[in-house]
């Protein structure tokens, strides 16, 4: 690995979650080992985070510390009279090693420190402040690089954060920054990267360079999600099948229309997992509400109602239940009334010449179908509940995600253009390439129409 850049050592007593913070930072699900128990990375394992072309930010990972009370007895045990420095020491240790065979893995960790610019210190915050952290801080010390105190555990920890950051302030530790591995938050990562830049006041511009990308990465990829999820309602919101108008028919023809979008939907997860860098694998393991590339609740159960706090009013109340398809015209148009009224001419003129196609088709005893405004409502707010999981996820996730909760929280509301939007859509059919004939899909209305709808979507997860 290049060590043009920089390069930092992440370093802790065993299980704090440093595993869990190099998958996080380097966006890998599958970077060494974590697990629920003490000892489980055993050798110092390296990656790197590219700046340009030259230069690139590396991170090492260690096993943990464990036995710090007696290394740190023995290091200033050494040259009990002389006024020999840190790294003296530790250096001394290193060469005697074979003195202590069972502080091998600490060996590890402090060659590790030695060699590298800058280390993040990691701290379980659900671990009151021991002597043991006490001993394993001043060892690390002696090996004179900047330290960053990482925080780690803040949703559990929150109730020991004070008392830890005394402690650390009291053995001159200041930079701290808090951050989560499993609940994910952008800004508190950008927070240890200007910590860097202050302690490494020779790197600050290599760093600001870092910062900057990074930050266009975040918001790229969000925009990228963004459209996905724009360009899955628009393909949805236009589909529309023609059938011939009788019950086996319109039935056969809805479980086609059924399967079709539960397709365009498991493929827009997929899509999003993958521009998240989580994969499919990770998904099983982390329990997210996704199943096989699709969603446990079929996206056609009535279920998705009352998880979706949607409320049935007016016509769709009294008819459509979820998932039933619409008959356009008749739920639409109210041709039937002209039709009977002996209208059709009028009826025509009154729609419009865009619904010739369905008039047409009424007339010839033909039907079309689409997906009703419910249905589009459970199908629009499972993909923002799902770009809002990834948002805030780290890569070191297992938990399940308890994503009920947050749906009952008022976010569930459809954006304010919603109306306008189903009409225009229903009207553009051209617009989705689930139609049989697709066409028009590079329309410049259309894309423009995506873009609308991505911007409008939400504005900050
Ligand atoms: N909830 C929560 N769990 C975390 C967090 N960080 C790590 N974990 C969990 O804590 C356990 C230990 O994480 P690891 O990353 O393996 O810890 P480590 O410091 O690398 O452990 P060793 O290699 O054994 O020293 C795992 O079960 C992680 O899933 C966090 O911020 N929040
Ligand atoms: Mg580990």
């Amino acid at each position: 690995m290049s060590k043009n850049g920089l390069s930092v050592a992440v370093v802790g007593h065993a299980n704090a979650g440093k595993t869990s913070l190099m998958r996080t930072l380097l966006r890998d699900t599958e970077f060494g080992e974590v697990a629920d128990q003490a000892g489980t990375t055993r050798h110092v394992e390296g990656s790197a985070l590219l700046i340009d072309e030259t230069n690139s930010l590396a991170l090492f990972d260690t096993p943990g510390l464990e036995d710090s009370i007696r290394l740190f007895h023995i290091l200033s045990g050494y040259f009990a009279d002389q006024s020999v420095d840190g790294i003296e020491r530790l250096q001394y240790f290193l060469a005697h090693l074979s003195e202590y065979p069972e502080l091998e893995q600490e060996a590890k960790v402090l060659r590790t420190l030695l060699n590298n610019d800058l280390i993040f210190y990691v701290i379980d915050l659900r671990e009151p402040v021991l002597g043991k952290y006490r001993d394993e801080l001043q060892i690390l010390s002696y090996g004179a690089k900047p330290i960053i105190p990482v925080l780690n555990f803040t949703k559990q920890g929150g109730d020991n954060l004070e008392q830890w950051k005394t402690q650390l302030a009291r053995l001159n530790f200041h930079a701290v920054v808090s951050f989560d591995n499993v609940h994910f938050n952008f800004s508190d990562e950008m927070k240890i990267y200007q910590k860097m830049q202050t302690l490494l006041a020779d790197k600050e511009e290599l760093l600001q360079n870092f910062i900057n990308q990074r930050q266009i990465q975040w918001s790229e990829r969000f925009n990228a999600a963004r459209e996905i999820v724009a360009n899955l309602f628009v393909e949805s919101a236009c589909v529309r099948f023609k059938t011939v108008n009788s019950e086996q028919e319109i039935e056969q023809a809805t479980l086609k229309l059924q399967q079709v979008v539960r397709k365009a939907e498991s493929k827009c997860v997929r899509r999003l997992l993958k521009l998240y860098q989580f994969r499919k694998g990770d998904l099983e393991n982390s329990e997210l509400p996704v199943e096989q590339g699709g969603w446990q609740l079929d996206l056609f159960s009535a279920d998705n109602l009352q998880e979706f706090g949607i409320k049935l009013t007016g016509n769709i109340a009294k008819g459509a239940g979820l998932g039933v398809a619409i008959d356009l015209v008749t739920a639409g148009m109210t041709l039937g009334a002209a039709a009977v009224t002996g209208g059709i001419v009028g009826a025509l003129w009154g729609v419009k010449l865009r619904y010739y196609d369905e008039i047409q088709a009424k007339i010839k005893g033909s039907r079309y179908i689409c997906l009703n405004d419910v249905t589009l409502q459970v199908l629009w707010l499972r993909q923002i509940k799902l770009l809002e999981l990834l948002q805030k996820r780290g890569h070191a996730s297992f938990d399940k995600i308890d994503y009920q909760v947050s749906l009952h929280k008022q976010k569930n509301a459809l954006p304010k253009n919603w109306s306008k939007w189903l009409r225009k859509l229903r009207n553009h059919p051209n617009w989705s390439s689930l139609n049989v004939n697709s066409a028009e899909l590079e329309d410049s209305k259309r894309l423009l129409f995506i873009e609308q709808v991505s911007v409008e979507m939400v504005n900050e997860l």
